[in-house]
């Protein structure tokens, strides 16, 4: 790209993030740190992957192709944008190979991007992205891991730090002790730092890096040295700024301007030409925005939070057999690696080994450590990085290999995951599957059940099968999802009794429930661990004469109420159990659920059977807090009296 197209893309810029400073007080001035952000993404191929930072990221995506009325749309809240008025305005389009900003917390899109980078080097191309972050933002966990991970892997990335000397109000010395690519160093990569204020010096350090990526040579860390012209927010008073400003400060476009008119490359006109057709440019744009209708009740999208599926599916290979639980999901698994190439695995101690619980023996000796990807001990980075390499064409499966861990990647799945799709206005598709494995399990650790907190959100599919035919079934449901599916193992039943699994004709829909053994009395909802548990204590009630049908929900979101107020309806009585708590838990849910469809129906008060409001024990006090056959029993038989 010539001198005078770089000068243009600063001055765009600039005068397109003062117009959207004016139109909106809560918008993220950029101004003052210009060069930075063009000199990291300018020179990029159109089928690499961007992932800018938050603070007026419009002129990466405009680079893309992005339409600047629409991006001014996002500002204003109107319908036109991108994101259909649904997200953060910073949002980008991910159909123009944007990493897309769905919500606002900060560090978390380093993983997303990091995932781009490993779709990329998974499937064997030499594209790249390019991922900035400010220097407050430096300090999330989740950057340390994703900087980790992409260094392990040698991940096709370049990670470029906007230091702009603010976190909001705080200067940097209140949380930068040293530099941040000195950090590089303790990755094993190489670390630059650059003057963000001088385009040709950042651009060259970023081609430098770029090419060592798609060379095949890893990530590179740079930090450009800026300086935040202007309030965190465009009305920010900034009555925290009390000292000068830094005396090496320099306005990017004045450094480049007046070096393109030393070396002759453009007189004066040419450079008041380009503002005053940039300034146009912005004006009829940001005009076409304000006169576009607002976002309103036709954006909300119900049916827009999940992604329909985009391709046909094939039936599974013939493959027949008496197995486990976790055999059973093995086998779906390898089944789906057999036939789909883009489907990849990551977790931790997946390879030789065989997985936690043996989850995943005899992969890697089959697909290999390129396609059984053994991770560091960072959670956030593994899911984010499924996710972003699901955002870019790519099929994973990540394992977080104990529920009591879900919370480490909690950013990763609760803002990240569910929201992608229906945040991007429906462009984003996130076929990831998170497998874990929760609850009472054959020694004293990890015992907490935390499933029912994921069930809160749209946009994330969450199972848990209680069978090894529905666990074969919703894995390979899940991996053919183009939606995030959360997919929980019962650690209890993981080596549990065996049973007949028919790959080709299994077929077990995400969010529906089965009726497990029908009955007349009383319905028993349960899931997971407590479907057997459920089922022992309705053969010892069925000897005193009460009939208890037990629904196996299978699903915690979508959750099946249909079928559980249909068994209701033929019983009059409810009873829920999981190996979660009560409060707040699922069975509350399928309380209300019956309670909203079919008020008269209940003949008596519902009882709910969950873990006891401890804090899940382990070893030998575990079993006195747990639900078992007794406690069911027990809560049958007071609801058949009542
Ligand atoms: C995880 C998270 N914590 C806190 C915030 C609130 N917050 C928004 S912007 C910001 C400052 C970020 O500083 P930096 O990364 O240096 O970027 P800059 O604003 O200077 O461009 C903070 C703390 C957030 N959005 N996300």
């Amino acid at each position: 790209m010539n001198d005078l197209a770089i000068y243009r893309w600063l001055v765009v810029c600039r005068e397109l993030d003062r117009a959207l400073c004016v139109e909106n007080p809560r918008w993220f001035p950029i101004e003052g740190e210009e060069a930075t952000v063009v000199g990291s993404f300018v020179d990029l191929r159109p089928d690499d992957a961007v992932a800018p930072h938050y603070r007026d990221p419009f002129v990466v995506y405009l680079m893309r192709g992005a339409e600047m009325w629409r991006l001014a749309s996002q500002v204003l809240g109107k319908a036109a944008g991108y994101n259909k008025g649904r997200s953060v305005p910073f949002n980008g389009p991910v159909e123009l190979g944007v990493v897309p900003w769905v919500a606002g917390d900060l560090g978390t899109t380093i993983g997303t991007a990091t995932g781009a980078a490993l779709a990329f080097q998974q499937a064997g191309t030499d594209r790249v992205c390019v991922c900035t972050f400010g220097d407050g933002t430096a300090n999330r966990g989740d950057v340390h891991e994703a900087l980790n991970l992409a260094a392990c892997w040698r991940l096709p990335i370049v990670y470029v730090c906007q230091h702009n000397g603010w976190a909001i109000s705080e200067p940097e010395s209140t949380y930068l002790r040293g530099s941040v690519a000195a950090r590089a160093a303790g990755y094993g990569i190489p670390g630059e730092c650059v003057d963000g204020n001088d385009v040709d010096a950042v651009r060259a350090s970023v081609r430098r890096a770029v090419a060592q990526a798609r060379a095949g040579l890893g990530p590179t860390l740079i930090e450009a040295r800026t300086w935040r012209w202007r309030g965190h927010w465009a009305a920010d008073e900034q009555t925290y700024r009390t000292q000068p400003e830094p005396e090496w400060l320099e306005d990017p476009l004045d450094l480049f301007g007046y070096r393109l008119l030393e070396r002759g490359v453009a007189s004066v006109d040419d450079l008041q030409c380009i503002h005053g057709e940039v300034g146009d440019e912005v004006r009829v744009a940001v005009e076409r925005a304000r006169a576009a209708p607002d976002a309103g009740a036709a954006e909300l999208g119900l049916d827009e939070v999940y992604a329909t599926p985009a391709e046909h599916v094939e039936p599974g290979a013939g493959w027949r057999g008496r197995i486990t639980l976790t055999d059973a999901v093995i086998k779906a698994i390898a089944e789906r690696m057999r036939a789909d190439p883009r489907v990849f695995y990551i977790g931790q101690d997946v390879g030789r080994m065989g997985g936690s619980l043996l989850g995943t023996r005899g992969l890697v000796e089959e697909f290999g450590p390129g396609r059984i990807r053994e991770a560091p001990i960072s959670e956030s980075a593994m899911v984010g990085a499924a996710i972003g390499a699901a955002l870019f064409g790519a099929r994973p499966v990540v394992e977080i290999s104990f529920g009591e861990f879900l919370p480490a990647a909690m950013s990763q799945l609760v803002n990240q995951a569910p929201n992608l799709h229906y945040m991007t206005g429906g462009a984003a598709r996130v076929p990831v599957v998170v497998r874990t494995r929760v609850g009472d399990g054959p020694y004293g650790g990890h015992p907490h059940d935390y499933s029912a907190w994921f069930g809160h959100l749209p946009g994330l599919k969450v199972v848990m099968p209680a069978s090894p035919s529905d666990a074969a079934g919703l894995m390979l449901a899940a991996i053919h999802d183009d939606n995030p599916v959360l997919f929980i193992e019962p650690m209890s039943l993981a080596h549990g009794p065996r049973e007949l699994v028919a790959l080709d004709e299994i077929d077990v829909p995400i969010g529906q429930a089965r009726i497990a053994r029908p009955g007349r009395d009383v319905t028993l909802v349960a899931i997971g661990s407590m479907v057997p548990v459920g089922l022992r204590a309705a053969e010892r009630l069925a000897a005193e004469g009460i009939e208890v049908e037990v629904v196996d929900l299978r699903s915690v979101q979508p959750l099946d109420t249909a079928t559980v107020v249909e068994s209701v309806q033929r019983t009059g009585r409810l009873v829920t159990v999981h190996e979660a708590w009560v409060t707040g838990g699922l069975g509350a849910e399928i309380v209300a659920a019956v309670a909203e469809a079919a008020p008269t129906l209940l003949h008596a008060p519902v009882i709910r059977v969950g873990t006891a409001p401890v804090p899940t024990p382990s070893g030998k006090v575990r079993p006195h807090a747990l639900p078992n056959p007794e406690r069911i029993i027990a809560a049958v038989r007071r609801v058949m009296a009542s």
